[in-house]
């Protein structure tokens, strides 16, 4: 199999079960993908990261540009040599960091100029061109396309704006990225507004077909962005379904920056495949596990002289070896170990959930899934 052929393994109402290629090892789908911002899962070593079959591990091309540095990512032989994970890779293009993190910046139809006020406050200008360029040299498997990510609520004429200037990226992403061994993934965007949606990934095609008449390759899958920007989930799940199957059939579908164990599992049924989400391991740090019975507090008292495991329903390594009782007392003196020990669940818990969805799709039972997990204590997640 060629790198990124994709093969649709099973069908399940609009749930999928694809596998894709990448020099990295091959990819089942539907998938969780931890975040590794920095080239780190925060609190998780790459041991703990193949023991938990974390599949694709995600980094992020502005923060690895600004620290440290893609000069040093470059000698190390890349991301993946770097920190030491010979898994998968994909790297977001990091236009959704500029435009959430407040970086002082000038947008044009070219590029965008930022002030990286998170760190030295210095000033950078990121064209699609430049940032293939990091991000080709970055060397993940997967390159996500520059786009622009509008927050919500936001008046349609500037949702429409971005989600143009978004396309237009595209394309110019595509004619600029050369990489053999590494695919490109563009975005789809348009808020919560179902036409944008739907001309957005009928532009995204377009420019994919020029592309292609200009001797560049495809796009390998695509992201769907610009969801959980604020909205309630409801509201997303408005326009999800119809927004997920305007994309191709033949490619991955991944919504972006989602991470809550019911809206993957409801967002799997709309014919998503990829998600990301720091949520696992940004609560795990504060303290707060999920569990087959919905989201757990461990601060909380009545877990004091719990000697039972954290989750009853859970085999992964933490709940195997680690008491309620323990792993509290770790939150309440803010043990370091108390973070990365409910990091471990809480990724386990959502690479494992997409595991059983993935069977359920295989077994064209992925309705049956859906209502059983919805009916369970679990589903109370938000
Ligand atoms: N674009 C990019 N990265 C993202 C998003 C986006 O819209 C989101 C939105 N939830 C998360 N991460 N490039
Ligand atoms: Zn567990």
């Amino acid at each position: 199999m060629a790198l990124f052929d994709v093969t649709i393994e099973a069908r399940s109402g609009n749930a999928r079960a694809l596998t894709f290629e990448t020099a990295h090892g091959t990819v089942r789908t539907p998938m969780f993908m931890p975040v590794g911002t920095h080239a780190t899962v925060k609190g998780i070593t790459v041991d703990v990261l193949h023991e938990l079959k974390s599949q694709v591990v995600l980094a992020n091309t502005y923060h690895l540009y600004m620290r440290p540095g893609v000069e040093i990512i470059e000698e190390a032989g890349g991301v993946q040599k770097f920190m030491n994970y010979d898994g998968p890779m994909l790297t977001d293009s990091g236009g959704f960091q500029l435009f959430s993190l407040n970086h002082m910046m000038k947008t044009d139809n070219d590029g965008v100029n930022f002030k990286a006020l998170d760190y030295d406050g210095s000033k950078h200008r990121w064209t699609p061109d430049i940032n293939m360029d990091i991000q080709q040299r970055i060397g993940a498997d997967i390159a996500m396309q520059l786009d622009q990510c509008i927050g919500y609520p936001a008046e349609k004429h500037d949702v429409a704006a971005s989600t143009k200037l978004s396309w237009e990226w595209a394309e110019r992403c595509l004619m600029a990225h050369t990489r053999p061994d590494q695919g490109l993934f563009g975005i789809e965007q348009g808020g919560m507004h179902m036409d944008l949606r739907l001309e957005s990934a009928k532009r995204l095609m377009e420019a994919e077909e020029r592309a292609k008449a200009a001797g560049m390759r495809g796009f390998a899958g695509f992201g769907i962005g610009g969801y959980s920007v604020g909205e309630d989930h409801e509201v997303m799940f408005e326009t999800l379904g119809e927004a997920t199957r305007a994309l191709p059939e033949d490619r991955p579908r991944y919504l972006m920056g989602v991470g809550n164990p019911t809206t993957l599992v409801r967002a799997v049924r709309e014919g998503v495949d990829m998600f990301d989400c720091v949520l696992p391991t940004r609560t795990g740090r504060m303290g707060t596990a999920f569990s087959s019975q919905g989201r757990m507090n461990l601060r909380n008292a009545k877990y004091a002289h719990d000697f039972t495991a954290l989750d009853h329903e859970c085999d992964c390594p933490v709940c195997r070896n680690y008491s309620r009782a323990y792993l509290r007392h770790l939150v309440k003196q803010n043990e370091m170990l108390g973070g990365m020990l409910l990091s471990e669940h809480n990724l386990y818990f959502l690479i494992h959930l997409m595991e059983k969805a993935r069977e359920a799709v295989l077994a064209d039972a992925y309705e049956e899934f859906y209502e059983a997990w919805m009916a369970s204590a679990g589903a109370n997640d938000y």
